[in-house]
């Protein structure tokens, strides 16, 4: 029987979660190549990073059921539908999926997302140089969906401090040997956060339960219950956590991870300025490339079993590291390259299995059209050079700024 020290490599213990946020990618590519299930002691949990073994187990969600992370479940509470399962999780899936269908998505995308893209536009097109990150992505990404779920009051800067708050405690990670919180102070943020969401949609929700309108959450009461009934709070606010966190982070990231593995092939980023159409491709890349919900993911053995060449006890927790499968050597050439014409192979940007992302279509819409608006408007951008594009996060990844400058 393997024990936990025997999955521990002895060099795994030196790593630190402030390494880790920095640049994960030295680590994990050692894991997969020593040690693809190990056992990590600051966070009370398996690493699984190659490809294959994190898509078997994601597919496999009768032996290896979803569960929230320590920090996770700290931060968002009770019933958030990433750690859901049964019937349970399908009554919630049912919830969200309705604005997130493709066919649903088509009729409003655009009418949504292409005036927020382009009021931001004309507000930065004539400074010539900007934090991207700051100045366009996270303000359309969270304009786009707090609009959509009925929270066009909120300020775009509201919901960004919201998404880091929620972000850092979801990540706050470390575990002491006993199995405690390293850093309880950590999730102060989150605290913070969570209790502004509530003052504000506490009363939004007491309207919408006796009016309801047209936006997500009002369809989140009402929508496949019995007449005259509405889901409870407990279980409506914190699959809000999970959409006012990765919703709302991660259509931003994956615009600015996109951007810059552009400016990484110059060639490349001129392609799709001049053709458009080639968009949908370098987003893709993009996302493969940094996966903006790098490692988040987490899933618990139900019985004892077998992963890869090691067998695990049951109720083994494991962290199926997405970020880290995207780049698996075995899987992509040259992985950690950003390239636009890459052969194609399956990636878990997105996830797999039952609990896949629901918003897979509505996120690649919106970060598509994003760019559409941007390269548009702004087709002579370029990466400024005096500023380094630094990448940071652990369980969401991406250029905390992209500064851009161009000719006015
Ligand atoms: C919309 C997806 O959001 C999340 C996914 C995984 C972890 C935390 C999230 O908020």
């Amino acid at each position: 029987m393997t024990t936990t020290e025997d999955l521990t490599p002895a060099w795994i213990n030196d790593v630190t979660m402030e390494q880790l946020e920095r640049n994960p990618n030295e680590v994990y590519q050692r894991l997969r190549a020593e040690a693809p299930v190990a056992y990590v002691p600051q966070l009370g949990l398996y690493i699984i990073s190659t490809r294959d073994l994190c898509m078997d187990i994601a597919k496999d969600s009768a032996h290896w059921p979803a569960v929230i992370s320590p920090a996770g479940g700290r931060t968002f509470g009770e019933g958030a539908i990433i750690g859901t399962n049964g019937p349970q999780h399908k009554d919630l899936r049912s919830m969200v999926e309705p604005h997130l269908r493709p066919q649903a998505v088509d009729t409003y995308i655009d009418d949504l997302v292409r005036p927020i893209a382009r009021a931001r536009l004309e507000a930065i097109e004539d400074i010539g140089a900007v934090d991207i990150v700051a100045e366009y992505c996270e303000p359309v990404s969270v304009r786009a969906l707090g609009d959509l779920l009925g929270l066009p009051d909120v300020s775009e800067d509201k919901l960004r401090e919201w998404f880091h708050k929620l972000s850092v405690s979801f990540t706050n990670a470390d575990m002491t040997p006993d199995g405690e919180f390293a850093n309880p102070d950590g999730f102060i943020p989150g605290d913070e956060a969570r209790a502004e969401i509530i003052a504000m949609l506490d009363p939004k929700i007491d309207k919408w339960i006796v009016e309801p309108d047209d936006s997500a959450v009002s369809h989140w009461l009402h929508d496949g219950m019995p007449e005259g009934e509405t889901r409870s709070r407990e279980v409506i606010y914190p699959n809000i956590y999970v959409f006012l966190l990765g919703a709302m982070q991660e259509p931003a990231h994956a615009m600015a991870t996109t951007m810059a593995g552009l400016f990484s092939k110059p060639d490349q980023f001129e392609r799709v300025v001049d053709d458009p159409s080639l968009l949908p491709r370098a987003i893709n890349e993009g996302m493969r490339w940094v996966a903006p919900i790098w490692s988040a993911a987490v899933k618990v053995a139900t019985s004892e079993v077998t992963v890869g060449d090691v067998t695990l006890p049951a109720n083994s927790l494991v962290m199926l590291s997405y970020g880290s499968a995207n780049n698996d050597e075995n899987a992509y050439e040259a992985p950690t390259q950003y390239d636009l014409d890459r052969a194609v192979s399956p990636n878990l940007t997105f996830g797999g299995g039952v609990h896949a992302c629901a918003g897979t279509y509505y996120a690649s819409a919106v970060v598509r059209i994003a760019l559409e608006e941007l390269f548009d408007a702004i087709p002579n951008l370029e990466l400024d050079e005096t500023h380094d594009v630094d990448f940071w996060g652990w369980g969401f990844r991406g250029p905390k700024e992209l500064h851009v400058t161009w000719e006015v």
